[in-house]
């Protein structure tokens, strides 16, 4: 039986997973305590991708700090692995150093790695999961999308005033939020996969979309790879994307056109994009789950930070495609109502039609408010 006690040290478990998030992907972040009579002896965390699972890492750790981990519990977010992949099983370690009882949160989804709780048991050891854990839910939730839709983790983030818009009716945006909202965006930027917008953010804004070390103390760890969902293809050669996609790795996904679409599909390539092309939807344009499919698929992308405009991202949402938003509000107020909100697609006369988010998170950043949103699936996808 799970205690109390339990879902403290998940929780410390949870929260060493998260920082290696940007650094695991696609695999789960997994953290891990080792604990004796409710006393920590070490904590430990899965800190690369293909490198020491979380378990190993926390029994070295407890064993440097010259404990013995023989008679200790272990709380993991994952069910510890029993399969060998870059890595021997977890059961084993955990066998052999004499843990006597562990505590998982999520069951592994790998049918490659399942199995480890049964196993545990069949040695004697104590096993008991303790559900109920968002964060540790959320550390293996792209993990678990990945396999069972085929889909990468989409997180949508936008700017917005008081009132809830992101532009004014003429489309300025510079700036919304503060700069240091801003630098928060692009710290964000250098932890996920792929950043991706649509050709009319490219048109009106010529962003760059890249992750900037802006405090210039911080290490980029990942550089995002741009992607523009462009369905004609009229991203200009001119454009700041396309003249640095020599530099950053840049995807414009399109839908085939006509013979003068092939020719500028022919000199964007020329300029180094890397045009991926998907079948489209009834109105014709690149259809946006089989976008995020092929990007999964194709390009082995599987977190990706939507920064785009309001049909865009409208699509998304009611295509039921983004799992997370992160939303900056700025204490602005526009009162027009021609100024552009974060999403448009659909008429929704009533309540009951809005699609339902569940707040994670709360942060005050200098005037700014930083809030965290995922998709609430119980009450049905919309
Ligand atoms: C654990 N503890 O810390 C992690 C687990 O290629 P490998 O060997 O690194 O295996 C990756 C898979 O192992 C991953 O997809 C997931 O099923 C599991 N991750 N398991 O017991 C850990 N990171
Ligand atoms: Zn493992």
């Amino acid at each position: 039986m799970a205690t109390d006690h339990d879902r403290f040290f998940m929780d410390i478990a949870a929260r060493s997973a998260l920082r290696a998030i940007g650094r695991v992907e696609p695999n789960p972040m997994v953290g891990c305590v080792l604990s004796r009579e409710g006393r920590i002896l070490a904590v430990g965390h899965h800190r690369v991708h293909g490198e020491l699972h979380a378990e190993r890492d926390a029994i070295a750790s407890c064993r440097a700090a010259g404990h013995d981990p023989r008679g200790s519990t272990a709380h993991v977010t994952l069910e510890p692995c029993n399969g060998v992949g870059n890595q021997p099983p977890c059961v084993e370690a955990l066998i052999e150093a004499g843990i006597t009882r562990v505590v998982y949160a999520v069951r592994d989804p790998n049918p490659a790695k399942a199995g480890g709780g049964d196993r545990l048991r069949s040695h004697g050891v104590i096993v008991d999961q303790l559900g109920g854990h968002p964060l540790a839910h959320r550390l293996s939730a792209p993990f678990r999308q990945l396999l069972s839709d085929e889909l990468p983790w989409v997180t949508a983030k936008w700017a917005q005033t008081i009132d809830g818009r992101i532009a004014t009716r003429d489309g300025e945006s510079k700036w919304i939020s503060s700069p240091a909202a801003r630098r928060r965006v692009h710290r964000f930027r250098s932890r996920i996969d792929a950043v991706l917008t649509g050709v009319g953010t490219v048109l009106a804004d010529n962003p760059m979309l890249t992750a900037r070390a802006e405090d210039g103390a911080r290490r980029v760890r990942r550089r995002a790879c741009r992607v523009v969902i462009d369905s004609r293809l009229s991203t200009p050669l001119s454009s700041a994307l396309v003249e640095s996609a020599g530099t950053y790795r840049t995807i414009i996904v399109t839908t085939p056109g006509d013979e003068a679409w092939a020719r500028r599909r022919e000199s964007l390539t020329r300029a180094g994009i890397d045009v991926l092309d998907v079948p489209p939807n009834p109105d014709g344009k690149a259809d946006l789950r089989q976008a995020l499919a092929a990007l999964a698929r194709q390009r082995e992308l599987s977190t990706i930070l939507v920064e785009a405009g309001p049909r865009l991202l409208g699509g998304l949402l009611l295509a039921s495609l983004v799992n997370e938003a992160i939303v900056h509000l700025a204490p602005m107020i526009l009162a027009d109502e021609h100024a552009r909100p974060c999403a448009t697609g659909r008429e929704a006369p009533l309540l009951s039609g809005a699609s339902r988010w569940r707040l994670d998170r709360v942060k005050r950043i200098g005037p700014d408010v930083e809030l965290w949103y995922s998709r609430d699936d119980r009450h049905g996808r919309q």
